[in-house]
């Protein structure tokens, strides 16, 4: 009886296998579908990722920190598998309550632009938090949205223009004829200026005054000058050294020129009394 059960038990395993093989739904076989199912069986329809995706934006410049400018550069790199359409970019700040301060709309063509653009600021104080916009749309209407924070510091001490002074003043009975002028900007407003005059020799009613100060130059005049000034300010600074009892010899300017935001320029004119 025992050599009987043997053949019959491939018949079985047979009968089992294809029960449960039956048993499978109908379903997508295709790895690369997002419906695809492992444990269907082949037969059943696939939904695929589009083939269209939306534009890819990338946001270069404005990086995250960047120094206050009258002016802010802007990259930015867009592409898209069939076609570019528009980019809109709007760029906002804090300080204007997040209101756009620049907004521009671009036509685009091709798989693949880089734009650069300049953003020039409004003349009020826009240190702080400031955010770019970017929406590009695609030839099929797909949109792609990107954003970025930065942050605009005033670290920088006012840049000097210009500066005159005469290089070279003939002398004229002790009271040369002497003005200088020092022409300054800064993007956030300038607060004050300040001079020293030295010389290594003047005249004076006190015998300490009337020699010569080779190695250590005397100071004979300082002042300073309070600036209310617009952000973006752009001054120029002129002083009449005419009464200055000064004698032949020397002489310099030592200035310091002092931003809104504390940061401090300093520089020096030297001339000769002749
Ligand atoms: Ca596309
Ligand atoms: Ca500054």
């Amino acid at each position: 009886m025992k050599s009987f059960k043997y053949p019959i038990l491939p018949l079985l395993f047979s009968v089992v296998f294809l029960s449960l093989s039956s048993c499978k739904k109908e379903g997508c076989t295709d790895e690369t579908a997002t419906n695809y199912d492992p444990d269907a069986k082949s037969g059943g329809e696939c939904i695929y990722p589009p083939q269209n995706p939306n534009p890819v934006v990338s946001i270069l410049e404005p990086l995250e920190n960047i120094e206050l400018s009258r002016e802010i550069e802007l990259s930015i790199d867009l592409s898209d598998d069939v076609g570019l359409s528009t980019a809109t970019i709007v760029v906002s700040a804090d300080a204007l309550s997040g209101s756009g301060y620049y907004s521009t709309t671009r036509a685009l063509s091709g798989t693949e632009e880089s734009l650069e653009l300049t953003a020039e600021l409004p003349e009020v104080d826009m240190i702080g938090d400031h955010y770019i916009l970017v929406t590009c749309v695609d030839v099929e209407g797909n949109e792609t949205t990107e954003g970025k924070d930065f942050t605009v510091s005033d670290t920088e001490g006012p840049e000097v223009a210009d500066s005159s002074n005469p290089s070279s003043v003939p002398y004229e009975s002790g009271y040369p004829s002497l003005s200088f002028s020092v022409e300054f900007q800064d993007p956030g407003g300038v607060a004050s200026f300040e001079f020293e005059f030295w010389a290594h020799r003047f005249l004076g009613n006190d015998p300490m005054f009337d020699t010569e100060h080779t190695e250590n130059p005397v100071l004979i005049r300082e002042g300073s000058e309070e600036y209310t000034v617009a952000a973006y300010a752009s001054q120029s600074f002129e002083e009449d050294l005419n009464s200055l009892p000064i004698w032949f010899g020397d002489y310099w300017i030592d200035y310091t020129i002092t931003d809104v935001s504390g940061n401090v320029t300093t520089g020096r004119l030297t001339g000769v009394i002749d």
